[in-house]
């Protein structure tokens, strides 16, 4: 099972590297580091497993986070209408997307990054993703809010790009126009 231990950290050049395409169909060992890295996510939202190997909680993970420079990630998070997004995805690219950004009022926390970077992370609120998932389905998932923010974050570690590299370095609390605060919270309770 993957551990805390396979992450790499910032500093790592292939946290900085454009990964490379998967060959599709997948192979049987890109497949199976896939599951494993959905698992992964699981177990870091199971309170008795990630306490017994101390795993930092997570939503999603892509594969240059493990230091392998393919274009793959997985996902596992329940959005604020109760939607389960569950899934791993190769190949991943976003094909449209809205002028309108977002940002989550909390900020954006990384597992390769082991500091808190204050600081709203603008991003797109609305994107069209096409991928290939792990059933081999070529699928287009149209995208907004937390799961729009959830996505991009994984697309970026497939490009090199750090939650960090989208906080404005002068005012990190900057919210520019047509800029919409994303507030699971508030949304969570509502
Ligand atoms: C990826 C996320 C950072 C911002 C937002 C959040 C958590 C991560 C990084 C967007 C994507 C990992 C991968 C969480 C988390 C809160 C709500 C409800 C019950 C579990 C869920 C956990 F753990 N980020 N950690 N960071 N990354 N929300 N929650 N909880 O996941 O570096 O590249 O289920
Ligand atoms: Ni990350």
């Amino acid at each position: 099972m993957i551990t805390m231990k396979d992450i790499v950290l910032e500093g790592d050049p292939v946290l900085m590297q454009v990964a490379k395409d998967v060959t599709m169909p997948p192979s049987k060992e890109d497949k199976e580091l896939l599951k494993k890295m959905l698992q992964f996510i699981k177990n870091s939202q199971d309170e008795e497993l990630a306490e017994k190997y101390n795993l930092r909680e997570g939503v999603g993970l892509a594969a240059p986070q493990l230091g392998v420079s393919k274009r793959m990630f997985a996902v596992h998070f329940e959005d604020v209408n109760g939607e389960t997004y569950s899934d791993g995805y190769f190949n991943p690219k976003i094909i449209s997307h809205s002028v309108e950004q977002t940002f989550l009022a909390g900020g954006e926390g990384c597992l390769s990054v082991e500091r808190d970077i204050p600081g709203y992370v603008h991003r797109y609120a609305r994107i069209t993703l096409s991928a290939t998932n792990l059933a081999g389905e070529k699928v287009k998932l149209r995208l907004r809010g937390y799961p729009a923010i959830v996505y991009q974050h994984e697309l970026d570690h497939l490009n090199g790009i750090m939650f960090y590299d989208h906080i404005n370095k002068q005012d990190p609390f900057n919210i520019p126009e047509n800029t919409k605060v994303c507030d699971i919270q508030s949304a969570i309770k509502d």
